[in-house]
């Protein structure tokens, strides 16, 4: 697993310079679920596949920027999957992204990730990983290596709020209670960027990110396999929760297709189970 956590360390320094450097326009290209490419989305994706190919415990690659499974190696043990530059499109008023790495052993489900990783591009390069025998660990590179900085623990209880979804979309119930925790003090705090969202939350001691169905998008927007379960792997290892509307653990998610989206709500434990008691989820 270290190979694969210090080829990331080497991808992120990589697509760091290119988001500094490269062209921020459109390719003329569309991505599996349909939706224009950045030159960046390309050239990231270009990055992480060439870094991965020749490493033998890798045995396929999946990526949000293609359709299907990459073949590697077959003796290799892990399927990594992947968005290689999340919410590229806020490169462009010059706010930070990020990359999501989902490292799972065997059929591609939830409960078979064995590890998790994002890095964060923005005023700094941050990294954040973990296995199922760690806490999240957090990293700051500097001058293009990378120093742990500290274990990352969610307190049972936090001050930020991240409601994600076209507002006009959500259902009542879902209004009341991202509401009612703005009515108990929370801060907003949402970019439109999964990953500093998200990194945001992890770092400031806890909080929620929601991301709903709603009545346009009824499954959510946010793709299982290389942005949901990571990212509820690691709230988990934090000691935090993250659940679908229905309360079910991200973590027992079974996708039917490699881009199947989730409602999702990550968060420390108080804030998911005024969600369950909002949405009626018997606890
Ligand atoms: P909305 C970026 O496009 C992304 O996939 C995630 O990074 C982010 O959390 C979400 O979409 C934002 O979506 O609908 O709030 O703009």
């Amino acid at each position: 697993m270290q190979t694969i956590f210090d080829t990331i360390k080497k991808v992120a320094i990589k697509i760091d310079h290119a988001i500094k450097t490269e062209d921020l326009g459109y390719a003329d290209s569309e991505n599996s679920s349909g939706e224009d490419q950045l030159k960046l989305d390309v050239k990231s994706d270009y990055i992480i596949e060439e870094a991965f190919k020749d490493i033998s415990i890798v045995k396929s690659l999946v990526s949000e920027e293609k359709e299907g499974v990459l073949e590697l190696h077959d003796e290799g043990k892990y399927t990594i999957c992947y968005d290689p530059l999340d919410g590229s499109s806020l490169a462009d008023v010059n706010l930070s992204v990020g990359s999501i790495f989902g490292i799972y052993e065997g059929e591609l489900k939830a409960e078979n990730l064995v590890a998790s990783a994002y890095v964060v591009y923005g005023p700094r390069i941050e990294l954040v990983l973990a296995t199922k025998e760690t806490k999240p660990q957090h990293y700051r590179a500097q001058n293009g290596l990378f120093n742990f900085i500290s274990e990352i623990t969610l307190n049972e209880k936090g001050k930020l709020n991240a409601p994600g979804g076209t507002q006009q979309n959500w259902a009542d119930y879902h209004k009341t209670f991202v509401d009612d925790l703005f009515a108990q003090g929370y801060r907003l705090r949402y970019s439109g960027g999964m990953v500093p969202d998200l990194h945001q939350i992890l770092l400031k001691g806890g909080g929620i990110f929601s991301y709903p169905g709603t009545s346009d998008v009824p499954n959510g927007k946010l793709r299982q396999l290389f942005e949901v379960v990571p990212f509820a792997f690691l709230y988990e290892q934090a000691g935090g929760q993250a659940v679908n509307d229905t309360g079910m653990r991200l973590m027992e998610l079974i996708p039917s297709h490699p881009h199947d989206t989730s409602p999702c709500f990550f968060g420390s434990n108080y804030e998911i189970e005024n969600m369950k008691q909002a949405y009626g989820i018997k606890a």
